[in-house]
């Protein structure tokens, strides 16, 4: 892929990718109306590199070009959200998935089914539609959703273990002490959690907002 085909590849996600920042922007600030309580801790985002890009299609056995990295790159454009709680990743999602102008292409639960290594994040590919002059297209925006603590387990992990070469002996001894530091930290956020204020909050405006549905009808 040349450097031209790159920044071509990249047009689009450069104008899909704020839309969507736009949008958590939002939800951050209005997501808990009753409360100044925000449920974001900070938001990452970051487009993906040319190298990067070129070895996930030779991984998937693809040739490196544009109709490739569109068609089979879910994660070109990637949006990491740092949130206080679990359940604010819960709501989040929820509120993102209400949103029925965006188009929901995957969604993986690694909260409720961690991966064996001990990995946990909620993860969403969702489609932004772009409008152009006449037509109007889809690109995806993977979003990654977990708490500070699965944060700092996935990042240490990243530069520690991720798909990184080393002897299997090695391998073995730092996939044993990831599984038991992701046990630590979760049991560190369970105790984080009596301080949520906002917990269960959205249950009682739901059933104030059904309310007020209903109310409208009559
Ligand atoms: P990088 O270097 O972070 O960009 P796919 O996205 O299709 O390759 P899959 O299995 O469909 O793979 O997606 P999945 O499992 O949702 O993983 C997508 C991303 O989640 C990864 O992107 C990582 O960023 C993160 N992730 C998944 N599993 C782990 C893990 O065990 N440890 C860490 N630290 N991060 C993980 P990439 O492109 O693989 O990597």
């Amino acid at each position: 892929m040349t450097n031209e085909q790159y920044y071509a590849l990249m047009e689009p996600y450069h104008n899909a990718c704020p839309m969507m920042l736009t949008r958590l922007e939002v939800l951050n600030h209005t997501l808990y109306e009753k409360t100044t309580v925000c449920p974001i801790h900070n938001i990452q985002h970051r487009m993906k590199e040319k190298k990067s890009i070129e070895e996930k299609l030779l991984r998937l056995k693809l040739t490196s070009s544009i109709a490739n990295a569109r068609d089979y790159l879910q994660d070109v454009a990637g949006i990491r959200i740092i949130c206080f709680f679990v359940e604010d990743i819960y709501n989040l999602a929820k509120a993102v998935k209400r949103q029925t102008d965006l188009v929901i292409i995957k969604e993986r639960d690694y909260i409720s089914c961690p991966k064996v290594n001990g990995y946990r994040s909620f993860h969403l590919v969702v489609g932004v539609p772009v409008y152009y002059r006449d037509t109007m297209e889809y690109f995806p925006v993977e979003i990654q959703m977990r708490t500070m603590a699965m944060d700092l387990w996935a990042s240490m992990e990243h530069r520690v273990c991720y798909k990184k070469e080393m002897e299997e002996a090695e391998k073995q001894r730092r996939r044993k002490a990831f599984t038991e530091y992701a046990g630590l930290l979760e049991e560190l956020e369970k105790q984080f959690e009596i301080y949520n204020e906002t917990a269960g909050i959205l249950e009682e405006s739901q059933v104030s907002w059904e309310s007020k549905k209903n109310l409208k009808r009559i």
